[in-house]
């Protein structure tokens, strides 16, 4: 088990993004590319003071194209750095709330992990000529603190050599158990853990799964459940069809495939194009004509690596902002929740609606506004102080990327959402012989009470990274000078970019979006994406309140369509980047 010291140099552009570090898988695969960022993290998290000799690392991955080949590089390269024990996923899968389920559980018998590799690219699409991805979690399950992404870029720029130990077994990932090798006095453990019982468990600690289990065996109710063939699979069919009892006919695209059969693993209107026809909708969210074909009154998908979820109903779509908010209104018909003592607080992205602030404002919960990203939501959630001293305040977090969870991890959990929805209709419908209570008239009578926070995003992939940089310096030179001006029928209140002082530890991350709040609620955001693996992407938000319950019911593009026209003209994308044309509408 003698490690190896191997000679090496920096490589460009290891920067971690919005979520870890992605790339083409072929640079991923070049020589010494990953050993040099795995080298750099185990150089960052001993210098910040980890002890990775009693601990343990975890890891696992989406299944991507490259993922058995990486995890056993990374085994190797954690033994050479000195850690003592390492748990990897079975069949080298983990989807990410899973790891962050992992790393938290203390189970008598296992030593607690200090951090995770989670090899994935989330919802960008794998292949050997697509995308690679890794990212690295902290102790409490969380993605890495930006202090941290920032030593690991600082050690990639000057890594010299890395360690390995080239002679380790290679590992076999399909079976569960011990490997334990022993050599010199140096004894390691390698152990292949279940891809999805300690996540299962910790969710049926969360919800009512009895209430569940009586929505699920009504005859008036149906629902399917989209896996994108990413690693979500295997968890949906061990509760849906193992634990509930489902059939394997409601779920869709269940197996894992290293390049999701070709497919973009991405939950959206666009990119779930399967599950959003079988559900009976166009990809707008509008209804098509389904000739009298039977419909299911639940639908749900779920990204690469499991962590972001798509909400629908019987023709109907739930934006991920609404099901923050309407999750969050309802969080009372949670058990994990109400044994709290209630919900306390929640906290959304900037870019997302402020339809969770409506219900925060009702029910008197503290709310937060973080920039883009999970990692910011983690300190939240480990904050004693900010919440009067307690351990422990029941906190619900989303973005409008379909990302959706709380406190129970310290990550986005699409799977978690799924049961969120299904516990709250599953309350709804509590009492026997009623016509079913459906996904509609939730959001429905969601709106009715709160108005309604018309919303749309608008992406522009692929374009080139020079050009949209100059685009967005020219909004934030320009704030000034847009703050009080008339633009169509709507008045720039302020024009600013937008900045986060995080109220635990006082870190601020800035340039973190360019805003348009306009004089009558509306917002218009942009930002540049931090998870694009190569060249850059524009997002644009547009979000509109409508309080009138008249207009409650309005195609959204109509609704938004001229606040969408004041944003191109305010970005002027068409002069910067050559087009206006998004490639992708959410
Ligand atoms: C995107 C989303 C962001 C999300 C991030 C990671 O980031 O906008 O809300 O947290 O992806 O999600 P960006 O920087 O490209 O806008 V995942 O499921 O890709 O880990
Ligand atoms: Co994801």
């Amino acid at each position: 088990l003698k490690p190896s010291i191997v000679k090496t140099s920096p490589k460009e552009g290891q920067k971690p993004g919005t979520s870890g570090l992605r790339k083409k898988t072929k640079v991923f695969m070049e020589k010494d590319y990953l050993e040099n960022f795995v080298q750099s993290t185990f150089t960052s998290i001993v210098a910040a003071g980890t002890d990775i000799s009693t601990g343990t690392l975890l890891i696992g991955g989406d299944g991507r194209y490259f993922n058995p080949e990486a995890i056993q590089t990374i085994v190797k390269m954690a033994i050479a750095n000195g850690v003592g024990r390492v748990w990897i996923g079975e069949n080298g899968l983990l989807s990410t709330p899973a790891v962050s389920a992992i790393i938290r559980e203390q189970g008598p018998t296992w030593k607690k992990a200090f951090g995770a590799f989670i090899l994935t690219a989330s919802h960008n699409p794998g292949g050997p000529d697509e995308d690679f991805g890794i990212k690295y979690n902290c102790e409490n399950g969380g993605p890495a603190q930006e202090f941290l992404t920032n030593a690991m870029f600082d050690n990639t720029k000057t890594i010299t050599q890395y360690a390995i130990c080239k002679n380790f077994p290679t590992i076999d990932l399909s079976k569960v158990g011990a490997t334990r090798v022993e050599k010199a006095g140096l004894e390691v453990n390698v152990e292949v853990v279940s891809t999805a019982a300690t996540h299962l468990a910790l969710l049926e600690s969360i919800f009512d799964f009895p209430a569940i289990q009586n929505l699920l065996d009504r005859p008036d109710f149906s629902m399917v459940y989209d896996s994108m063939h990413g690693v979500n699979g295997p968890y949906a069919r061990e509760v849906f069809c193992k634990r509930f009892g489902l059939s394997e006919e409601t779920m869709m695209n269940s197996i894992p495939k290293d390049d999701f059969n070709g497919g973009h693993a991405d939950p959206n209107l666009t990119y779930a194009k399967e599950l959003v026809a079988v559900c009976g909708l166009n990809k707008q969210g509008l209804k098509i004509d389904m000739a009298g074909k039977k419909v299911p009154d639940f639908g749900a998908a779920a990204d690469g690596d499991g962590d972001r979820n798509m909400i629908l109903g019987n023709q109907f779509f739930v934006t991920p902002s609404d099901s923050l908010a309407i999750i969050a209104a309802n969080a009372n018909k949670i058990p994990f929740f109400s044994a709290q003592g209630g919900l306390k607080s929640v906290a959304r992205s900037m870019p997302t609606s402020g339809a969770v602030d409506l219900v925060a404002k009702d029910l008197n919960l503290s709310l937060f506004e973080t920039p883009t990203g999970w990692k910011f939501f983690g300190n939240l959630m480990d904050s004693k102080d900010l919440f009067g001293g307690k351990d422990y305040t029941p906190l619900i977090c989303g973005e409008e990327s379909f990302g959706t969870g709380s406190n129970h991890i310290r990550e986005k959990d699409g799977i978690w959402a799924v049961l969120a929805w299904l516990n709250i209709l599953a309350a709804h419908n509590a009492k026997p012989n009623k016509p079913l209570v459906s996904v509609e008239d939730i959001v429905k009578a969601h709106w009715k009470k709160y108005g309604r926070n018309y919303y749309v995003r608008y992406d522009f992939e692929g374009v080139d990274k020079v050009a949209a940089t100059a685009m967005m310096a020219k909004m934030g030179e320009m704030r000034e000078a847009n703050t009080g001006k008339a633009v169509g029928a709507f008045t720039i209140a302020t024009a600013d970019i937008f900045e986060y002082n995080d109220p635990v530890d006082g870190s601020v991350s800035k340039n973190q979006g360019v805003r348009f709040l306009m004089a009558d609620g509306s917002r218009v955001i942009f930002r540049l994406s931090g998870t694009a693996g190569s060249g850059a992407t524009v997002r644009m938000y547009i979000e509109k309140y409508e309080a009138d319950k008249e207009k409650l019911h309005m195609n959204v593009l109509d609704a938004v369509g001229d606040l969408i026209a004041v944003g191109l003209s305010l970005c002027d994308i068409k002069t910067f980047c050559g087009t206006e044309t998004p490639t992708v509408i959410t």
